[in-house]
């Protein structure tokens, strides 16, 4: 933490389970903000400690923070299937006027020439390489590779361990799996989920799940 008084640095984060918890360890292990506290829809977490934070109460609670002079949020939801979650909760906080910074582990590497949007994720051993382009809330969780040039739209989520190769694009609210593969060039589109492990050798479709060595397709539920 960095003992900074001021407001400025004060953060709050949308979501209090999993994925809250590993938001919270990259604040604390860059120490530039701080966290003012936790809002989350279950009530039963209100008023309660999650990860060393308070949970201040829910969404509603987001005006009142804002009117305090906190105006920094990040969203600590994930997401495992594609979902519109994350954008509703962002487009709320946005509306009331935050702002979201991106945030990067330490460890993380992040090629100088790439993009990073607002309320982008970068994990523990990540790395972002040259000329690449993550859209806005993008996840690229732990140990995750964004070869050089790949593009990331927003709200997408590349898990732990996945590898997109040079070039890939990747639509909007897509998840790639745990440890899968994309070969290099190749366009993933909007809504899709790559499953834990696959190998994906040819272009997936808007809102087509591809699972398996090599993939196969068939539309999302
Ligand atoms: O795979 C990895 C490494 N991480 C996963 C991450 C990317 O996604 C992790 O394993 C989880 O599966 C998932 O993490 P997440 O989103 O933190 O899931 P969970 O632990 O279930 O916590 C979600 C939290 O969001 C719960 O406490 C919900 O009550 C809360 N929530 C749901 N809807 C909400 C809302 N909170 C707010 N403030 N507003 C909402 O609308």
């Amino acid at each position: 933490m960095s003992g900074d008084p001021s407001v400025e640095n004060l953060l709050v984060i949308i979501g209090a389970g999993g994925h809250a918890g590993v938001v919270v360890d990259v604040v604390n292990a860059r120490g530039h903000l701080r966290i003012h506290g936790l809002v989350d829809q279950d009530q039963k977490l209100w008023r309660g400690l999650q990860h060393g934070c308070e949970v201040l109460g829910g969404d509603d609670k987001l005006a009142e923070i804002y009117a305090a002079g906190i105006h920094l949020a990040f969203l600590g939801i994930g997401m495992v299937r594609p979902s519109s979650l994350r954008r509703a909760c962002a487009e709320k906080a946005a509306n009331l006027g935050f702002r979201f910074p991106a945030l990067a582990h330490p460890s993380a590497w992040i090629s100088p020439s790439a993009t990073l949007g607002e309320g982008v994720y970068v994990g523990p051993m990540a790395v972002v390489n040259s000329g690449a382009v993550l859209g806005s809330h993008a996840i690229v969780n732990s140990g995750a590779i964004v070869e050089h040039d790949c593009q990331v739209g927003s709200f997408s989520h590349i898990a732990s361990g996945a590898c997109l190769a040079g070039g890939v694009s990747v639509g909007s609210e897509t998840l790639i799996g745990a440890r899968a593969v994309v070969r290099e060039g190749l366009s993933i589109g909007n809504r899709a989920l790559v499953g834990i492990g696959a190998a994906i050798v040819k272009p997936v479709p808007d809102g087509v799940q591809a699972c398996g060595v090599p993939a196969r397709f068939r539309p999302c539920k």
